[in-house]
């Protein structure tokens, strides 16, 4: 029996940040399209990742017309401290750049933000738990896009195919891989994540470098922290009981002007993989990649979210050039353009995670001489505290 077909301009695959946003950017545009999501609603609305938006993002949701919950509820934050030897040092990001800040407020809120606006409000197709999703044509001029949704086998045919659908996707993948080139790192260290239910012990974000090895304090709201510290890439959850994980943030984040970190119940707890990886170009054909599904950040730059958005930002605009215009050019140029900031915030994230996290296999010590010789130098130089700055408020132009 033929697959029931449907049609429209852009099809994307996956319902995350990326997926989203571009689905609303091109609606406040005019232009079709159809999101297809593997997951149900309430997972991806409940997967816990990313909580720093930059300045940069935090404009495009309110431009957007999907900031207002943001600015209700989120927290905007005008510094970070960088803590290491016992001592706390401020970099004061709105005075080094200009007053851009960033705004602490969880992906989980701005995917439901999204989705609201797409289901809820605009009645707009999202097709939740669409599996077997497979790509056909994108090297002509009419691709499809296949998969079962209701326990039927479906197409959707489109103009255009966005590959939003994160790191272990199957978007990339279509791409034949003599037409990519993959760039990647894989750091000997990953990251215990716990969402702990006390009110945060602090009123900004504090990265810890320690012979313990990094830890992070982050916020969620006036009653939730979020806490990480390094593990090894080999530990399990079930490696760190809640007394370890606490032990370890005590000693890690312990300051010598009595400073005490507040414990609670932990609500949630997961260990993160850490690479660096960009697969290049972003697009091939008609499909285009964006987000995880083309690169990925360690999260110590915080900026995973952030180059998603920045991503679909761009590849909206070339996509309203070519069916407002009949211009090609933002889609030929979409893979530089996007891979300008990307490769920016490569270097960014790999910089925060050299200069904070001990390396196991540091025998000498040398690597933690350089560390220590970088964190001196960005918190007591004006010029390298703003290097620091302007990269984690997000640059303005890259
Ligand atoms: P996403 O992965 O968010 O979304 C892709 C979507 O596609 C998912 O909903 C998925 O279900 C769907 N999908 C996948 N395969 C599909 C298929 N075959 N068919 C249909 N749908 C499919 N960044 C930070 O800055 N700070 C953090 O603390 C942080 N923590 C993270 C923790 C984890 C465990 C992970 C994995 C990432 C974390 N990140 C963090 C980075 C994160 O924020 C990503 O950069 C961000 O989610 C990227 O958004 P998308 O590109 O939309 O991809
Ligand atoms: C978070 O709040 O989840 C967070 C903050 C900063 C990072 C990474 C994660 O660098």
């Amino acid at each position: 029996m033929a697959e029931a077909e449907t049609r429209t301009q852009v099809g994307i695959v996956g319902a995350g940040p990326a997926g989203l946003m571009l689905g609303h950017l091109l609606h406040l545009r005019g232009i079709d399209t159809v999101i297809l999501e593997a997951r149900t609603r309430h997972y991806v609305e409940h997967r816990i990742r990313a909580g720093v938006l930059e300045q940069g993002t935090m404009d495009m949701l309110d431009a957007a017309g999907v900031g207002g919950r943001m600015r209700e509820v989120g927290l905007q934050h005008a510094g970070i401290e960088l803590r290491f030897d016992g001592a706390g040092h401020r970099i004061p990001l709105a005075e080094l750049t200009g007053g851009r800040c960033v705004m602490l407020y969880p992906q989980t809120e701005v995917v439901k933000d999204l989705i609201r606006a797409r289901v809820d409000d605009a009645g707009l197709p999202l097709h939740f738990e669409a599996t077997d999703v497979a790509l056909e044509g994108i090297d002509g001029d009419r691709p499809a896009v296949h998969y079962v949704h209701e326990g039927e086998a479906r197409t959707l045919r489109c103009d255009v195919v966005a590959g939003c659908d994160g790191f272990h996707g199957v978007c990339r993948p279509a791409v034949p891989a003599n037409r990519l080139r993959v760039r990647t790192r894989e750091y000997p260290f990953a990251w215990l994540g716990i969402l702990a239910e006390v009110a945060p012990s602090t009123e900004e974000l504090i990265y810890a470098y320690h012979d313990h090895g990094f830890s992070l304090h982050s916020l969620r709201s006036p009653q939730l922290s979020r806490l990480y510290l390094q593990c090894d890439p080999r530990d399990r959850l079930e490696d760190w009981p809640d007394e370890r994980i606490w032990e370890e943030l005590h000693i890690r984040l312990a300051r010598d002007d009595g400073w005490t970190l507040a414990e609670g119940p932990v609500l949630d707890r997961l260990i993160a993989p850490m690479r660096s990886f960009v697969a290049e170009p972003m697009c091939h054909g008609r499909l285009f990649l964006a987000g995880d599904a083309a690169h990925i950040v360690p999260p110590t730059g915080a900026k995973g979210l952030n180059l998603a958005l920045a991503d679909v930002k761009i590849l909206d605009e070339a996509l309203a050039g070519w069916f407002e215009r009949g211009d090609e050019s933002g889609l030929v140029s979409y893979s530089e353009n996007a891979l300008r900031r990307v490769w920016r915030a490569e270097h960014f994230s790999w910089w925060m995670t050299s200069m904070l996290h001990r390396f196991p296999d540091d025998e000498s010590g040398f690597e933690a001489g350089l560390q220590r010789a970088q964190l001196e130098y960005v918190t007591s130089s004006r010029a390298a505290a703003t290097t620091l700055a302007e990269n984690y408020v997000g640059l303005e132009r890259v």
